[in-house]
């Protein structure tokens, strides 16, 4: 008896769990596209900030992304460009999964577990900005201002505040 009533709940939160990945998927379904055997999701419908962008990439089976080399990079900016998001915006900036909360100046892809060591860091990035002494940036967007017809693909690393809101990257580990 007690262990069908169990059964039930878990039964209960799996269907529960379900219904919010399809709905969550179905809100957004024209920004999940498999490129390279790799599954992204361009969280680009709303901001969040960092916490709450790799929460929402963990409900989906996803991570933010993680960009380890210029390949990476540049399937990143492929898909970025081949979705379109340029047709109606010049500026990019998007949640990675990088970050130095651990310790300062160490900066990790949380995602991989891997240091960061793409060298495409904005000029005089990471900052490490402080407010009222503590330091607030610490989490790391792929940012690009060049409007795409300048041709300068500009494409940068930078530290910004974990609670700001941006738009975000996932994707699945398995490319
Ligand atoms: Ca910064």
């Amino acid at each position: 008896m007690k262990r069908s009533f169990v059964t039930t709940i878990v039964a209960v939160l799996t269907v529960s769990f379900a219904q919010f990945q399809i709905s969550a998927i179905g809100h957004d379904a024209i920004s999940f596209r498999v490129l390279q055997q790799k599954s992204y999701y361009f969280g680009n419908i709303f901001k969040l900030n960092w916490h709450k962008a790799s929460a929402f990439c963990r409900s989906q089976g996803l991570f933010l992304v993680s960009i380890k080399n210029q390949a990476q990079l540049d399937e990143v900016i492929g898909y970025v460009r081949k979705i379109g998001y340029f047709l109606t915006e010049e500026t990019l900036q998007l949640w990675t999964s990088g970050n130095d909360l651990e310790e300062k100046n160490q900066y990790i892809w949380t995602s991989t577990g891997e240091r960061i060591t793409l060298n495409r860091w904005s000029v005089g990035e990471p900052n490490h900005m402080k407010e009222d002494d503590c330091i607030i940036e610490q989490c790391v967007v792929l940012q690009h201002y060049e409007p795409p017809a300048s041709g300068r693909a500009n494409y940068s690393l930078d530290d910004r505040a974990c609670y700001r809101e941006y738009y975000f990257l996932c994707e699945s580990l398995d490319g």
